[in-house]
């Protein structure tokens, strides 16, 4: 198989721990693109994925599967073993539920306030979005005060799970841990007054699959190229 992606931006790195979760990394090519020069809006990646976004896996029988849920479902369930997107169809809901509001209220509400409110995007990208519009920054920062409060909606929760959906790590918990890595990146950190969401992610933090990683969103050099 073959991962489309960028090391270090939230969205590939969903599954790269994944990948580490399921003792999948040698069975993977690792083919990067550049997205800070805008590869992904290019022809040759959008016959991949028409929607120019990363990551995209490819099965040895050709097949591209793009959004982080299927691709996690996938390989989940390569081993017939899917824990980490339910065994259950108690622990399916749950999961789903939970996965789909870290998605929703938090890393695509930073990724949003990220894009449309702050001058962060290379000139390449810019080319590519529709960034014109009246009001965007408003939108933006709209989408900034839906991040933090979904941030607070969590802490709640993790005052009494130990991980977002159930007892075990989930999809749900490496959705959120991505929306935290990209919140850091763009500004927007989680206020240490939010004690459940802080110990949870230490210890998401401290899993094998995700230790060895920066936890930070974007590779030195990428960060640069953005302007930071
Ligand atoms: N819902 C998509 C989101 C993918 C996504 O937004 N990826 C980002 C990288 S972190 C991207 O490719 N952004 C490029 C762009 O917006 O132009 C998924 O689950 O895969």
């Amino acid at each position: 198989m073959k991962l489309f992606d960028r090391p270090g931006f939230p969205n590939p790195a969903r599954i790269r721990i994944v990948l580490t979760e399921k003792g999948l990394d040698s069975e993977i090519e690792f083919v990067p693109v550049d997205l800070i020069a805008a590869e992904h809006k290019q022809r040759a990646f959008l016959e991949k994925n028409p929607v120019g976004v990363l990551p995209v896996l490819q099965l040895d029988d050709g097949t591209y599967v793009t959004e982080c849920t299927a691709i996690t479902e996938y390989l989940d369930n390569l081993d017939g073993d899917p824990r980490l997107t339910g065994r259950t169809p108690r622990e399916k809901a749950m999961i789903h539920m939970m996965q789909r509001r870290a998605e929703a209220e938090v890393l695509d509400a930073v990724g949003h306030y990220f894009h449309y409110a702050t001058p962060s995007l290379s000139a390449e990208l810019r080319a590519f979005k529709s960034l014109d519009w009246e009001g965007r920054e408003i939108w933006g920062r709209r989408e900034r005060d839906r991040a933090l409060a979904g941030m607070t909606t969590f802490d709640e929760v993790l005052q009494h799970r130990f991980f977002l959906a159930g007892d075990t790590f989930s999809m749900a918990d490496i959705t959120l841990f991505a929306g935290l890595m990209f919140a850091d990146a763009a500004g927007l950190s989680a206020t240490p007054e939010l004690t459940a969401l802080s110990s949870w992610r230490t210890r998401v933090s401290n899993l094998p699959s995700v230790k060895n990683r920066s936890g930070q969103a974007f590779e030195p050099e990428d960060l640069q190229r953005l302007g930071f």
